[in-house]
């Protein structure tokens, strides 16, 4: 690994791989999971969910010794539905209900919520209730929806459809030029998300603050504050949104989820204690959805491989409702604006439309659409190779955006900030040796297989800001995020941040930012997150944006308290301000030195040693930030890999992946490292095992993980890493957003892979998640039949 160790005489700061300070923790079965809690007089809540796809529910019996315990829609006139509204211009919004109300959208859609003491007694009362159904049409894919004649999924609506956007830049200009035209049609599946830890919530009414307290796994606290008070018609000050530990998220516990709000609902009603946990079931049956996405793509390229103009047709199934508050609008339009990735061509057309089905609703998930579009585009790129009859890499090399270009602006006017893309490419051929895989393809493998070589370059655009998410109409758009630095009276610090850590290693990471301006020991810095009743407002942890922005507000609130406690301590020293140095955590001057905590000694408890004109402020700050641009800042990384396949049972093995990565300064390498391998394990997930299919009767047909595969640790690889380090001109230190980027690229590039694995059998390309063997052995069949 290209490794920092920290600056000479910062050995805990920026680009130090200091161990996580929460793995201990969490090690220890230490971590506090809302599962965990316990309260006296807690009830257990479970929901009776449809069992068919589209259906009008025409009557509802529920028997007279569980009558207290259930409740349905009707029940609860004050609880608004979930509407996520949208700016874009054809966009449709969906009324999301609590719970089911008149009609069920989907299968696993909340019909009735009962609670009691324990959660298998109110299973067993939600099997005492009756309902009766009328069927209507079931939608459950892309196409069946978009041909319906009335009886739509949103009665009031026009048709079937979200929304829809369009490009057109310069398309018929440069497509005109083309000498070869390349059309792909290429699918993404349907997936759920699998966070070890599902949806979780726990509410209660706090007597003494008078005030609602909801302790939900959530990654955005302070907005599940905010629509939980308009929804239950609240003042904002009634309620207090607690994130405890949370088990991962990836972008599930980034909405509103309708169970949250029904929980909540009780909590604020019944004035008690009320807790949902999701099993897996429900998880996989029930809970958010993401990833499908289809692909028209044509491809229009000179003989070399120069793409000149590109055109894409992509129809996003976003399931049911459109969740609160990003809306199905951030899909397609993420889609229709990254598509071009890395790459400079002029000509653009897209049209792209997200589509109502009978399924859950879509919810981004880790990687967002740029999974989806990385996907299309790195396959398009190794069709067109095919076609002119060159190397993959060699085409991809004639259309990066060049080193030189730095910074540029692309068709879809992303302001791609810095970076060397053909770098990270020429890099991980290096490491990958694509030469001597073309050399072992032609000595052949003794043991029969097909070895095949893939590769993929991606930008994952991070930390974006206002004005791209007002482009995308979405109700919430972030603007500053704060952050509050207080030097407690023992000398540690204390951070205060609106975002949440639920695996990212922020606790550590922030701390290390702390450390390399103030100098404080990184063991003595403690990151408060989390809690709308204790940090200051931040739309949350999503996009990966957390470092950038809340990470940044840290820094800036470090750099305020520094001439403070400069001042204070030269005080001390009875030194002029201008000739004290600070080493660490100690101030110096003339032979002496005061630490961090002799000043904060000073203010809390000796103020007669204090100047006279000290800053009344004192030792805490609360200061808002955002980078110089709201563009967002772009990291991107090449990924490589080396497969094997077995034509005579299409198995699949992953015999090399190198990563090279460029997120800017390293705060810490080793999270980053973290955070990539284990957004690769998600992306070989996609790639080869995860699905969610549906019947034609939106009957979901993988509800246990007996069913869902998701890869283990004998299906991730031991990967090699590398990384350069462009800083971003925008943020503080340089840095950029990058918790998403390792689950971007691997579909695309293990596709490849197999591609090129398969050629040699004349097979027909496999353009399709995930990559079972069952399909390798279709395409094999298939190529040679043609
Ligand atoms: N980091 C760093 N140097 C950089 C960039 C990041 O050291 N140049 C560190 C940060 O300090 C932070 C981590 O890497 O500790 C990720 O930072 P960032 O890229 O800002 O991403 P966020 O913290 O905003 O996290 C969100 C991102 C998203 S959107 C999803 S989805 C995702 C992901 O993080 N979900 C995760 N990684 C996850 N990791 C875990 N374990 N669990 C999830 O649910
Ligand atoms: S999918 Mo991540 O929460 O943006």
């Amino acid at each position: 690994h290209a490794s920092t160790h920290g600056r000479p005489g910062k050995p805990q700061g920026v680009g130090a791989r200091v161990p996580r300070k929460e793995d201990a923790r969490h090690l220890h079965g230490k971590g506090n999971f809302v599962a965990d809690m316990a309260m006296p007089g807690l009830s257990e809540v479970a929901f009776l969910r449809s069992p068919l796809a589209h259906a009008r529910i025409t009557a509802v019996r529920v028997a007279d010794q569980i009558a207290g315990n259930v409740f349905l829609r009707q029940a609860m006139p004050d609880a608004r539905d979930i509407v996520a509204d949208s700016t874009l211009p054809t966009y449709q919004a969906s009324a999301q209900p609590p719970l089911a109300s008149g009609k069920v959208r989907f299968v696993g859609e909340p019909v009735a919520m009962v609670f009691a003491p324990t959660r298998a007694e109110a299973e067993d009362y939600a099997e005492l209730i009756e309902v009766d159904y009328d069927d209507l049409p079931v939608y459950a894919d892309v196409d069946s929806a978009q041909a319906a004649q009335g009886d739509l999924l949103h009665e009031q609506w026009r048709d079937n459809v979200f929304v829809t956007l369009n490009a057109d830049k310069q398309f018929d200009e440069h497509a005109a030029q083309a000498e070869v035209v390349v059309r792909r049609k290429i699918d993404l599946a349907r997936q759920c998300m699998v966070p070890m830890e599902g949806k979780a919530v726990l509410a209660y009414w706090d007597h003494q603050a008078d005030q609602l307290v909801v302790v939900s796994a959530t990654q955005v606290p302070h907005m599940i504050r905010s629509v939980l008070a308009q929804c239950l018609d609240l003042e904002q000050g009634r309620v207090r949104v607690v994130s405890p530990d949370v088990g991962g998220a990836f972008g599930y516990k980034c909405v509103l989820q309708q169970e949250e709000l029904c929980v909540a609902w009780l909590a604020k009603t019944f004035k008690r204690p009320f807790r949902f946990i999701e099993d897996r079931r429900e998880h996989l049956t029930a809970g958010a959805n993401s990833r499908e996405h289809h692909y028209e793509m044509v491809a229009y390229a000179d003989r070399r491989g120069r793409l000149l103009a590109l055109d894409a047709k992509i129809t996003i199934d976003g399931g049911a409702y459109s969740v609160w508050p990003f809306t199905i609008g951030l899909e397609p339009g993420q889609a229709i604006g990254n598509l071009p990735g890395p790459y400079a061509f002029k000509g653009y057309r897209c049209v792209t439309r997200a589509v109502a089905t009978n399924k859950p609703g879509f919810v981004p998930y880790r990687g967002v659409a740029r999974t989806g579009v990385c996907f299309a585009m790195e396959l398009t790129m190794d069709a067109i190779a095919r076609e002119v009859g060159r190397e993959p890499w060699e085409v991809r090399l004639e259309n990066l955006v060049q080193g030189e270009q730095m910074p540029f602006v692309n068709v879809t006017g992303k302001h791609l900030d810095s970076g060397d893309y053909p770098a990270s490419l020429q890099q991980a051929m290096d490491m990958i040796d694509v030469a001597a895989v073309r050399e072992r393809q032609r000595q052949g493998e003794a043991d029969g297989r097909l070895i095949g070589v893939g590769l993929a370059t991606y930008t994952e655009q991070a930390a974006h800001g206002t004005s791209v998410f007002a482009a995308w109409g979405t109700p919430v758009i972030p603007g500053f995020d704060q952050a509050t630095a207080r030097v407690t009276p023992d000398g540690g610090l204390e951070l205060r941040v609106g975002v949440h850590s639920h695996g990212q290693g922020m606790e550590t990471t922030f701390a290390q930012i702390a450390n390399e301006i103030l100098g404080v020991d990184v063991g003595s810095i403690k990151l408060l997150h989390g809690d709308t009743g204790q940090t200051p407002f931040s739309t949350g942890t999503y996009a990966s944006r957390s470092l950038v922005m809340s990470g940044g507000a840290v820094s800036q609130a470090c750099k305020r308290l520094l001439p403070r406690l400069t001042h204070i301590g030269a005080h001390l020293l009875q030194a002029d301000p201008a000739s004290v140095v600070w080493n660490q955590d100690r101030l110096e001057a003339g032979g002496k030195s005061v630490s961090v905590k002799d000043v904060a000694d000073a203010w809390y408890l000796r103020p007669q040693l204090l100047p006279p004109d000290v800053d009344p402020a004192g030792l805490e700050v609360t200061v808002g930030y955002k980078p110089k641009v709201d563009t967002g800042c772009f990291t991107y990384a090449t990924h490589a890999a080396v497969v094997a396949v077995d034509p005579g049972t299409g198995g699949v093995e992953i015999l090399d992946y190198v990563v090279v990565e460029d997120c800017g300064t390293m705060i810490n390498p080793m999270v980053v490292e973290g955070q990539t391998i284990g957004g690769v394990a998600q992306g070989i997930g996609t790639a080869f095992y995860e699905e969610t299919p549906y019947d034609e009767n939106g009957q979901p047909l993988a509800s246990t993980l007996a069913d869902y595969m998701l890869p283990g640790a004998t299906e991730v690889p031991n990967m090699r890493l590398h990384h350069f380090e462009t800083p971003s001109p925008h943020t503080e230190f340089g840095a950029k957003g990058m918790g998403e980027g390792g689950a971007i690229a691997p579909p695309a590039v293990l596709f490849n892979a197999v591609n090129d694995a398969l050629r040699p059998l004349g097979a027909a390309e496999l353009l399709r998640t995930p990559l079972s063997p069952t399909r390798v052995l279709a395409a094999i069949a298939q190529g040679v039949a043609a």
